[in-house]
């Protein structure tokens, strides 16, 4: 039973039914007048593990296919055996400030390329494509193909001589299969061909009993062997006609309509076993599928996936706009600053996720499922120093928290293999990785000693666990995981090292991603980030132990080595700081700015605590400037809308929605036709980036309360979302006017106190007793762990942060019961 409380001075008639399942107000639809003429035209689908992009072509359909273990090699990690002594050595020289030296000296212990008894990540790679082929359909007119994000369905339709041809396309959330539905207007006029291609050396496509088999292994690459077996099996059934078949070619004529089932499987069932038999799984898959009839299908796939899909609704008033196809949106949304595209783009990221990570699959990696090639940019895999964060950003806050748990089961699988470096690379306990891993969960170096010099994937991708813990509450899942974040917190507590000048505890040697503080080298000891991911990792595990009632004395011990570490810094420039020294240049533009990791995603940096922190972090943003990478401009709109300036944030989302570059290398990100992410090439971090920015605009819950709209653009004076999660379990409904709040509604799912900060003019009232906040909110789920003051050179100009002003307020909640709040 739901209470509902509500607080406000005109009373809702008593007994009004709140309704909070929510109703889109958009048209949830990817549009397009033409068929796809590439790869980034073409349309995702996905149940998580089976991807497709879809061509939607009138005289031929082409289905890009993916499954999710699909990867080069085989099982085994990576790590570099006999290298302490080099790390030791590195560690000197960082003391002696011989730079260069630790540079040079950690890249030919790591080499760039992978020595022959290594290996530096496999490719995640295509399985291949099938192509439905229809003869005399090159003149077609009305034509159009869409993906409804509602329904998780892609269509296609168009008119040959009269007659109209439909096609639905979906990867099922049911029966792990998908589906091709052929249909037209006048009964016997489907006659096509089907035949399918894969790119793979060692492969087999043929036809058995009138079904089409493609066979294949995966790829090898530096010393490991492809020993993934994939098999994949067409299945048309038919209304009507004939259906014939050659070696390697099925042929259908004269149907009235004709449904296609794809089935894949591989022999892979976990990092270290690919002992599956995929003809078994392939049947199993099948046989389900086969004995429903396509309307019960798809009506349970659509079910299914909108109890994930439905849970947020966002309206940002839709224009003329809205009428047009989604490429022309894209690239008119310079000028014409679409509202309702923006809602796309955040309901197509929830899409994204819900397609490409679901329970018991992988996570999603560096292109979600979706990838055409053998050798893919990075080889899609999954990279820590920011990107597979980034694809999760999302998950709890837009109310996906299922979709979660793959990248939970890869970290549980990596504190068991990042044991081998953590013990073979620094004699340390726990675990640890580096800035790469892949389906065999390596935690290595990969890419040498530049790159990979960076031993806190674990760190940072803890980060996660805990999260979840601060949405759901989910004590079990704390249990489970604990494990993982003490072993991270034992690494650091072990490999921290004490810095010569001004003997704090830094990690040495590592870098700030990817950048140098002189030319070519990056390799140093304490960086902001680090500091800053230590800090978090200590007091997760503390704060963990304290929950779980565990392991006090190590917890202790964690407390006095989390005291030694450096506070953050404020520079000549008035930046923040990225490295121990006052080294930051100001004309740097680098994508990565991987220091205000303290400001978003993780909570150090807060305008209302640390205002000197908060500008500092500001100028390093203007410093940097906007335009970079899909997946760093889609990082700049979190950090905008945590720096509370909803226009700048504005003009970063319009720039990620500027049209993607053709070039499939380079700095200039951008968004496709197909709205996916432009790295360039292809990357769905920025997807998932930018949907969360959008949620950080109207809510952030962290640093003590739940901030209602504290980045609104003046772009959007009017909307509505439905659905948000905050930290403590609370869901969020927010209504705005004139860029004013007018409704918001509060769900307890936990009960717990409840701080809101809302913006100083807005006139609350309520019914209830409201509390005056006062001290640290008591909700367990809102500490804030202080940080040390910070250092400031002497040379920084600060002009103070412009803190908003706002009014805060507490109140009680009780599990279950329902709070509206209302203005005049
Ligand atoms: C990091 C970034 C690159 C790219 C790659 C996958 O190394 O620096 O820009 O996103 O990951």
């Amino acid at each position: 039973m739901i209470k509902i409380i509500q607080h406000k001075i005109f009373l809702l008639a008593f007994g009004m039914v709140i309704s909070i399942s929510v109703h889109a107000q958009q048209n949830l639809k990817l549009t397009y007048n033409k068929p796809a003429e590439n790869w980034n035209e073409a349309l995702p689908i996905g149940n998580g593990r089976l991807g497709a992009m879809v061509f939607g072509g009138a005289s031929q359909e082409h289905l890009q296919l993916n499954e999710e273990t699909i990867w080069a090699g085989e099982p085994g990690n990576n790590v570099p055996k006999n290298t302490f002594d080099s790390i030791r050595k590195i560690r000197k020289l960082l003391n002696e400030s011989k730079f260069e030296e630790a540079q040079k000296l950690s890249n030919t212990t790591y080499p760039r390329a992978a020595p022959k008894d290594l290996n530096y990540g496999m490719p995640y790679q295509t399985m291949g494509d099938l192509f439905l082929d229809f003869k005399g359909h090159e003149n077609f007119k009305n034509y159009t193909r869409t993906l409804d994000i509602e329904k998780a369905l892609s269509t296609v339709s168009y008119e040959v001589n009269g007659v109209t041809f439909k096609r639905e396309i979906f990867s099922s959330f049911v029966d792990n299969v998908i589906i091709i539905k052929l249909s037209s207007s006048k009964k016997g006029s489907l006659s096509f061909s089907i035949n399918a291609s894969t790119p793979h050396l060692k492969k087999s496509i043929f036809t058995e009993k009138n079904q089409l088999m493609i066979t294949g292994t995966s790829g090898s690459v530096d010393n490991k062997i492809g020993k993934i077996n994939f098999k994949t099996v067409v299945v048309p059934v038919l209304k009507g006609g004939k259906l014939t078949s050659t070696q390697d070619q099925l042929t259908i004529s004269g149907a009235d309509e004709v449904v296609i089932y794809i089935s894949i499987a591989t022999n892979f069932k976990k990092y270290n076993d690919i002992s599956g038999n995929p003809d078994s799984k392939i049947s199993e898959y099948l046989q389900s599928a086969l004995n429903k009839k396509y309307d019960v299908e798809l009506k349970a796939h659509i079910q299914k996936y909108q109890k994930f899909f439905n849970r947020v609704s966002l309206d940002l008033r839709t224009t003329e706009q809205a009428k047009k196809t989604t490429d022309v949106r894209i690239k008119e949304f310079a000028t014409s600053k679409d509202p309702d595209l923006i809602a796309l783009y955040f309901q197509f990221g929830r899409y994204l996720l819900i397609s490409s990570s679901q329970q018991g699959t992988q996570p999603a990696n560096l292109q979600g499922i979706w990838n055409y090639q053998l050798n893919p940019a990075w080889d899609s895999k999954y990279t820590v120093n920011i990107n597979t964060e980034m694809n999760y950003w999302p998950a709890e806050n837009t109310n996906l928290s299922e979709m979660h748990e793959p990248l939970f089961d890869m970290i549980q699988d990596l504190s068991v293999t990042g044991q081998e470096s953590a013990k073979e690379m620094y004699h340390a306990r726990g675990w640890n990785m580096h800035h790469n891993t892949d389906l065999w969960r390596i935690t290595g170096i990969v890419d040498g000693g530049f790159y990979g010099m960076w031993p806190m994937g674990g760190a940072w991708l803890t980060q996660h666990l805990w999260n979840h813990y601060l949405y759901t509450g989910d004590k079990e899942f704390l249990e489970k995981y604990y494990p993982a974040l003490k072993g991270s917190a034992l690494f650091y507590l072990d490999v921290l090292q004490q810095d010569p000048s001004k003997k704090f505890l830094v990690i040495s040697p590592s870098m700030s991603p990817e950048n140098t503080y002189m030319k070519s080298v990056g390799i140093t000891a304490g960086t902001t980030m680090d500091n800053q991911l230590v800090f978090d990792v200590f007091n997760n595990f503390i704060n963990a132990s304290k929950a779980l009632n565990e392991d006090k004395n190590l917890s202790d011990e964690i407390k006095s080595a989390l005291n030694k570490l450096p506070p953050m810094q404020i520079g000549q420039h008035a930046q923040l700081q990225e490295w121990l020294k006052d080294m930051d240049r100001t004309d740097d533009k680098h994508r990565h700015i991987s220091h205000l990791y303290g400001l978003f995603p993780s909570g150090q940096i807060s305008p209302f605590r640390n205002p000197d922190l908060t500008e500092a972090a500001k100028n390093s943003m203007t410093y940097r400037g906007d335009k970079s990478t899909g997946w760093s401009m889609g990082w700049k709109v979190n950090w905008w809308a945590r720096l509370l300036d909803g226009n700048r944030a504005f003009k970063l989302i319009s720039d990620q929605l500027t049209p993607a570059p053709m070039e499939t290398k380079g700095q200039s990100g951008g968004t496709y036709p197909n709205l996916l992410d432009a790295h360039p090439p292809f990357q769905i971090d920025g997807n998932f980036g930018c949907t969360s920015g959008i949620a950080e605009m109207l809510l952030q819950s962290y640093d003590g309360y739940l901030y209602i709209l504290p980045a609104l653009p003046d772009a959007l004076p009017n909307g509505n979302i439905k659905g948000l999660k905050a930290r403590g379990g609370f869901e969020i409904d927010i209504e705005w006017k004139n860029s004013q709040l007018t409704k918001l509604t509060v769900k307890s799912t936990l009960g717990g106190n409840c701080r809101i900060r809302i913006a100083k003019n807005i006139n609350l009232k309520s019914k209830t007793q409201l509390k005056n906040s006062t001290g640290e909110n008591p909700n367990e789920y809102y500490q804030v762990n202080s940080i040390k003051t910070p250092l400031v050179s002497e040379k920084a100009e600060l002009k103070g942060f412009p803190v908003p002003e706002t009014q805060i307020f507490d109140f009680n909640t009780e599990k279950g019961s329902i709070y509206i709040f209302e203005t005049k």
